[in-house]
């Protein structure tokens, strides 16, 4: 009888194995970060600090975004766009009264240094919780 339970549980401990090592080969996002480079160039016209444009694309695949820390200056103009390559994601940065869908591009000015969060505001399945990142302006 007991036997039985015995290679039960084995099967089950080995099904959650191959369940976990799945997801953990998904980890091949080399993408490089087109954000960061040349802001502010061209503001030269007397002595205001006015940041750069910054144009940023996110991927969104299931389920991670491509960029989870973004860094800004504090003036940039930034034009957010959202791309889901895989399942259905939006991109809500809440500080910032940022929500977009697939597709969509927010304009907005990073005018205070801070950190801000941003996230999936779409309940997009299992791994919903862990898409999250960060925008750094300083
Ligand atoms: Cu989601």
């Amino acid at each position: 009888m007991n036997k039985k339970w015995y290679s039960v549980a084995l099967i089950a401990i080995i099904a959650v194995m191959l369940v976990l090592g799945g997801c953990g080969k998904s980890t091949n996002n080399n993408q490089p970060n087109n954000g960061g480079g040349a802001a502010g160039g061209n503001a030269g016209n007397g002595g205001g600090a006015a940041g750069g444009t910054q144009n940023i694309t996110i991927n969104a695949e299931n389920w991670k975004f491509d960029q989870t820390d973004i860094k800004l200056k504090v003036g940039d103009n930034v034009k957010l766009t959202l791309k889901n390559k895989s399942g259905n994601h939006g991109l809500e940065i809440p500080d910032l009264k940022v929500n977009i869908k697939d597709g969509e591009t927010a304009n907005f000015t990073v005018d205070k240094a801070g950190t801000y969060e941003f996230r999936c505001s779409i309940q997009c399945g299992s791994g919903h919780e862990e898409m999250k990142g960060k925008i750094i302006v300083s």
